[in-house]
């Protein structure tokens, strides 16, 4: 990819677009192709192509998504099936229309089966049923794989789809009913810190296990495999068993109770931990198997202790201060 190349990141208002931003800024690239979603409604087909056929970008992150933690996930998921499924099968298919070079599509860990064998092998997607909660969201994001495989090919382009872990950092969403749960945890805790309350209540059993990702290394792992030579990003496309699909994991796995535990102390909150048992767990152990990633060079660098503290950092100077 020359430092002059046309990069459309795709989402770049969110955390995970615009931690690829100021990657790819921070790497020399400056042609970027940057439109919020009040410039161009991803989800609108023909604002869509006629975009594409304006700027014809080199190169295509595909960070747009509707996202969010497991109650969003569970109680709107005619949002999270019908925005997903548009703004990928729009993205993808113009890409492919206007001779976009190399196309990197972002999904989630929550793909694989809710009693996927663990750590989770890219051959594990489709092999048994999804986690219910998330099962929209799911199966938008397994379109875009496949719309990733079926157009490499039948067309021959190079589109390649990434499933990082749950990601957390800075530019995350912080509303309770919508968030993922570490930004919860972090705006519950430091709330609780504030207000004197004496108990912090974390959703769940805290029994089931997740692997998290800072956002910046995520963003390091995507401009990674957007440079990969072409001999080894041409064999992530052509992997017999799972093609253009790569895990992008970190191997920090921990028990939510655990996490909740971690950013108690992160935040100095010295009150009790309540599990509300009502509010549902969701899929039990979640851990990707990213050694194809690892083969290949590359690995995470922020550990979670550390990420947690930045994200904390962020959350009090933008959020809450
Ligand atoms: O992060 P989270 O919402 O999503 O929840 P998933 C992870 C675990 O944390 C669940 C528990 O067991 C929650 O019950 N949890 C505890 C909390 N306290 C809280 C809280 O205050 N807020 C939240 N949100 N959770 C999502 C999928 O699944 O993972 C998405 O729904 C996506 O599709 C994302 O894939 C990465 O990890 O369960």
């Amino acid at each position: 990819m020359r430092s002059d190349a046309k990069i459309f990141v795709a989402g770049h208002r969110g955390m995970v677009g615009s931690a690829i931003v100021r990657k790819l800024e921070q790497a020399g690239y400056s042609n970027l192709l940057l439109k919020s979603s009040a410039e161009l409604d991803l989800r609108n087909q023909s604002a869509v192509a006629a975009f594409f056929e304006q700027h014809k970008p080199d190169y295509v992150f595909l960070a747009a998504a509707r996202v969010g933690g497991i109650i969003a996930n569970s109680t709107r998921k005619a949002e999270f099936i019908y925005d997903n499924l548009m703004i990928q099968t729009n993205v993808i298919h113009e890409a492919w229309k206007s001779g976009v070079q190399r196309l990197l599509f972002l999904g989630s860990t929550c793909i694989y089966p809710k009693f996927a064998p663990q750590p989770i092998r890219e051959a594990d997607l489709l092999t048994s049923p999804l986690e219910p909660s998330n099962d929209a969201y799911a199966v938008a994001k397994i379109a875009g794989i496949v719309q990733c495989r079926s157009y490499n090919q039948q067309y021959g382009t190079r589109f390649l789809a990434a499933m990082p872990n749950n990601l957390y950092g800075p530019g995350d969403n912080y509303d309770l009913t919508g968030s993922h749960v570490l930004p919860a945890l972090l705006r519950k805790f430091h709330e609780a810190k504030q207000s004197g309350s004496p108990n912090v209540t974390v959703w769940g059993t805290g029994t089931p296990l997740r692997e998290f990702m800072h956002v910046d290394d995520l963003a390091d792992a995507s401009l990674f495999l957007m440079l990969l030579d072409d001999e080894r990003y041409g064999s992530i496309l052509t992997y017999s068993d799972a093609p253009a699909l790569i895990n992008v994991g970190s191997g920090q796995e921990i028990s939510i109770a655990d996490l909740a535990r971690m950013v108690q102390q992160v935040v100095g909150f010295e009150g009790e931990l309540v599990f509300d048992t009502d509010k549902p767990d969701g899929t039990p152990r979640k851990l990707a198997n990213s050694s194809r990633l690892h083969a290949l060079g590359w690995k995470h660098r922020i550990e979670l202790e550390e990420g947690v503290r930045d994200a904390y950092r962020w959350f009090v100077g933008h959020v809450f201060p």
